[in-house]
C-alpha cells in the first residue's frame, strides 16, 4: 500500500526526540533543525516506522557530555543565553562564540539542543551495546566540528565522539566514516592518540577563487595522524580530499574501493557512519554533484560489511533534498524499496512540490544544480586512491 517491500532481516531502530525541531540557530543560518521534521515525517509517509523500533531518547546530562568535553566549558554552555552573552567576553571567543564569524551563534534553548541530539546518539551506541539493534540511526547528531572546549562549524558538542567512547568499552577497534562534504576534523582530533578508533573522511578540500580555505581548511591526503612512531594514533587516519563537481560514478568508485580496503585491513568491531547530506549536488555550502542514490550507495556499502552499525545524520543545507537522502537511506537500512512517487497524503507535501525537477518525487535529478563543473579527472582520482593505500601501508595490521 505504500509502495513498501522489505525483503530483508536487519534489526534497525530510530532514535528521535522532536523536541529537537524547534530549535532555530537564527534567519538565514543554513543549519536548519526543521529539516528533521520533514525528514520523519518522509519516513512516517513511506510507513517505514514499522520496519524499525522506535526509541525517544531523554536528552544527555551534564556528565554524559563530560565523557569528551571539558567541564568549564560546558558550564559556559549550560549557562549562555542570547539575554546574557557578552561577545567581548573572553571567554565567549575562547569557546569558539566569537569572531565576525556567526557560525556558532548563541540561540535560546541551546543547551537543550546539544542535550537532545547527544541523546540520541548515546541511544543508538547503547542500542548496539545491549544487541538490540544490527542498525542504530540518528539523523539528528552528526556535529563533527566541536572540540573539547570549542564550538565549531554549527557544532557545539560532539556527539559522535561520546558514542565512540560508549562503544569502546565493549568493542576494541571502532571505524568512524564521514561522507559529509566537510573534514571531521573535530572526531580525528579527539582520537588522534589512540589505535582503538580509525577516521576515515570523504570531503572537499581546496582553496576557492578568493583565496579562502573550504571549511575547515584541514584533510589533505597527507594528514595521517600523528607523525610520531611512538604515537598509538598514527597511521589511524585516512583523509580523502576531492575537489569540487564530483559525479555519482566517481564518488562510488572512490568510497567503493578506500573503505573496502580499510575494513579489510583494520576489521572494525563496529562502524560509525556520519552521513551529511551536503555532498548532494544542489545543496547550499555544499560542492559536488551527487545524486541521493548514489549517497546512498556509501550506507549500503557499509551496510554490507555486516558490523554493528551507528548511523548519524550531520549537514545538510537544502532541507527537502536532506529529508529525501535521509529517508531513502532509512529505507536502505531496512531493506525497503521506496516508490519515486511521494505519498500524497503527507503533511509536508508543498515542500517537496513546484521543484522543476523533483516536483512531487522521491529521487530528483541533483546532477548539475548549482553548476559546480567537475573539476575531478579520473586520472587525479586514481592517483588519490593510491596514495591512501600507500597511507594504509603505515597502520599496523
Ligand atoms: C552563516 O547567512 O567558512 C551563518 C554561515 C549565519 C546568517 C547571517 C550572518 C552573515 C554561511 C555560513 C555572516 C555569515 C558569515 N548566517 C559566515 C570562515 C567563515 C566565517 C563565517 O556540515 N562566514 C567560516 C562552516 C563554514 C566558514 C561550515 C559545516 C558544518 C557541517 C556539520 C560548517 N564556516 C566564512 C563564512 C549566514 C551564514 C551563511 C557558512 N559557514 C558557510 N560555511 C561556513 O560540517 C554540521
Ligand atoms: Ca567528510
Ligand atoms: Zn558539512
Amino acid at each position: 500500500e505504500y509502495g513498501l517491500e522489505r525483503p530483508q532481516g536487519y534489526n534497525v531502530s530510530f532514535h528521535y526526540n522532536p523536541h529537537v525541531e524547534y530549535h532555530h540557530f537564527g534567519s538565514s543560518h543554513p543549519m536548519k533543525p526543521w529539516r528533521l521534521t520533514l525528514t520523519k515525517q518522509l519516513v512516517l509517509s513511506y510507513g517505514l516506522e514499522y520496519t524499525m523500533d522506535l526509541y525517544e531518547p531523554r536528552p544527555a546530562s551534564f556528565n554524559e557530555l563530560a565523557i569528551f568535553h571539558d567541564r568549564e566549558y560546558l558550564s559556559y554552555l549550560s549557562e549562555i543565553t542570547p539575554q546574557n552573552a557578552k561577545p567581548d567576553d573572553s571567554q565567549y571567543i575562547a569557546y569558539g562564540f566569537g569572531g565576525d564569524s556567526n557560525d556558532c551563534p548563541v540561540f535560546d534553548g541551546l543547551w537543550n539542543y546539544v542535550s537532545l541530539y547527544t541523546g540520541a546518539s548515546m541511544s543508538a551506541a547503547y542500542n548496539l551495546l545491549n544487541k538490540q539493534s544490527d542498525i542504530a540511526i540518528n539523523w539528528s547528531g552528526g556535529l563533527h566540528h566541536a572540540k573539547k572546549n570549542l564550538a565549531s562549524g554549527f557544532c557545539y558538542v560532539n556527539d559522535i565522539v561520546i558514542a565512540i567512547q560508549l562503544l569502546l568499552t565493549q568493542h576494541q577497534r571502532v571505524l568512524y566514516i564521514d561522507i559529509d562534504v566537510h573534514h571531521g576534523d573535530g572526531v580525528e582530533q579527539a582520537f588522534e592518540s589512540t589505535d582503538r578508533v580509525f577516521t576515515l573522511s570523504y570531503h572537499k578540500y581546496g582553496i576557492d577563487r578568493h583565496g579562502w580555505p573550504f571549511f575547515p581548511g584541514t584533510g589533505n591526503i597527507d594528514e595521517m595522524g600523528p607523525k610520531d612512531p611512538a604515537n598509538r594514533g598514527k597511521a589511524h587516519s585516512l583523509n580523502i580530499p576531492i575537489d569540487d563537481g564530483i559525479d555519482d560514478h566517481q564518488y562510488k568508485w572512490l568510497f567503493r574501493t578506500v573503505t573496502s580496503k580499510v575494513v579489510e585491513k583494520y576489521n572494525p568491531q563496529a562502524i560509525v557512519l556520519q552521513s551529511g547530506a551536503d555532498s548532494l549536488g544542489g545543496d547550499r555550502l555544499g560542492r559536488f554533484n551527487l545524486n541521493i542514490k548514489a549517497h546512498g550507495s556509501c550506507i549500503e556499502t557499509v551496510k554490507s560489511f555486516g558490523r554493528p552499525l551507528v548511523l548519524i545524520g550531520g549537514g545538510g543545507y537544502t532541507p527537502r533534498n536532506v529529508a529525501r537522502t535521509w529517508c531513502h537511506e532509512t529505507a536502505v537500512c531496512v531493506g525497503a524499496t521506496l516508490h519515486n512517487d511521494l505519498p500524497t497524503h503527507i503533511p509536508y507535501l508543498q515542500a517537496f512540490q513546484g521543484e522543476e525537477n523533483g516536483d512531487g518525487i522521491l529521487y530528483p535529478d541533483l546532477h548539475n544544480t548549482k553548476r559546480h563543473d567537475n573539476l575531478n579527472t579520473d586520472p587525479a582520482l586514481h592517483k588519490l586512491v593510491e596514495k591512501a593505500m600507500e597511507n594504509l601501508r603505515y597502520m599496523e595490521g
